[in-house]
């Protein structure tokens, strides 16, 4: 897939070393964009700007951070921006989730969960954002989940971050369209990638769940597909979000009929 509005480009992308966040580096590398790849695991991003770098002749930068430290992520998006000038689309991708009831979860699960997925994503956003409304040009691209839209058992902690996430991201929305700066909120169903070595330690999510698995390749292509569109939210597999809405409209009875069908961790 090569998507040439892409073409110089200059795209960050957190939690990059692995899963969906590696397979849209492909595909944005593929399109000719300039990369700025970060995530905790320095050798793995180093080995990434490599391959995109040899395949694809653009230009791949690679910072350690660990986003749930807000001083590292001004630090860091600091020196990119004197690096490479403007950001033009960033994609909040880093997150983690641990299954877990909600009397079993320890306070440091739920803070981690939070730091990163929330907290994490809100300050690389801020630090983004004054230079895009500035220039009044850019996108910011926040991977949630469906658990942001329908919360399901010992899943609580994680639905509780990514339904803050979908919070923020709608206010941003709002905030930014008079800016022409886009928001988009991805929310994947279950995705083949190492989200579930932690979430899932018993595997008894990734058996119940495995026919409706969806490719790393499939969601990152939608999310790269998204950009520099106006799309305002990319649900996958479509049928999830029927769930969703159906949620909404009768969460008393969705709740009670559901009840089995969302009960597989
Ligand atoms: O997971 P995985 P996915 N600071 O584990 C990074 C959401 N999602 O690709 O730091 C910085 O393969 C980690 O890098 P490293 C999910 O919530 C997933 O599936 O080196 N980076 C790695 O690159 C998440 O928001 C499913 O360990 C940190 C990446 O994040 C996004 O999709 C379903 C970090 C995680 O790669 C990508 O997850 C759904 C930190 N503190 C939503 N902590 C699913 N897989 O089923 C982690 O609805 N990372």
């Amino acid at each position: 897939m090569v998507k040439e509005q892409l073409k110089a480009k200059n795209i960050v992308i957190t939690g990059a070393s692995g899963g969906i966040g590696a397979e849209i580096a492909r595909l944005c590398a593929a399109s000719k964009a300039n990369l700025v790849l970060l995530a905790r695991s320095i050798d793995k991003l180093k080995r990434l700007k490599a391959e995109l770098e040899a395949k694809y002749q653009v230009r791949v930068d690679v910072f350690q951070l660990d986003v749930s430290d807000t001083d590292q992520v001004q630090k860091v998006f600091r020196e990119i921006l004197a690096r490479i000038g403007d950001i033009d689309i960033l994609v909040n991708n880093a997150g983690f989730g641990i299954f877990r009831e909600a009397h079993e979860a320890s306070m440091d699960e739920m803070k981690r969960m939070f730091k990163v997925n929330v907290i994490g994503l809100m300050a690389c956003t801020s630090m983004v954002l004054p230079k895009m409304r500035e220039r009044r040009f850019g996108q910011i691209i926040n991977i949630a989940s469906q658990a942001g839209k329908i919360a399901t058992p010992k899943s609580s902690v994680y639905s509780a971050t990514k339904h803050a996430v979908l919070g923020y991201s709608n206010a941003l929305r709002m905030e930014l369209s008079d800016y022409n700066i886009q928001v988009t909120t991805v929310n994947p169903g279950p995705i083949a990638t190492n989200f579930f070595d932690i979430a899932d330690e018993q595997g008894t999510y990734v058996k119940n769940v495995q026919r409706f698995m969806l490719k790393p390749e499939f969601v990152a292509r939608k999310v790269v597909g998204s950009m520099l569109t106006r799309t305002r939210e990319i649900n996958l597999p479509r049928w999830m979000n029927l769930g969703s809405v159906v949620y909404v409209l009768f969460p008393r009875l969705f709740e009670r009929i559901g009840k089995r069908m969302l009960n597989k961790k």
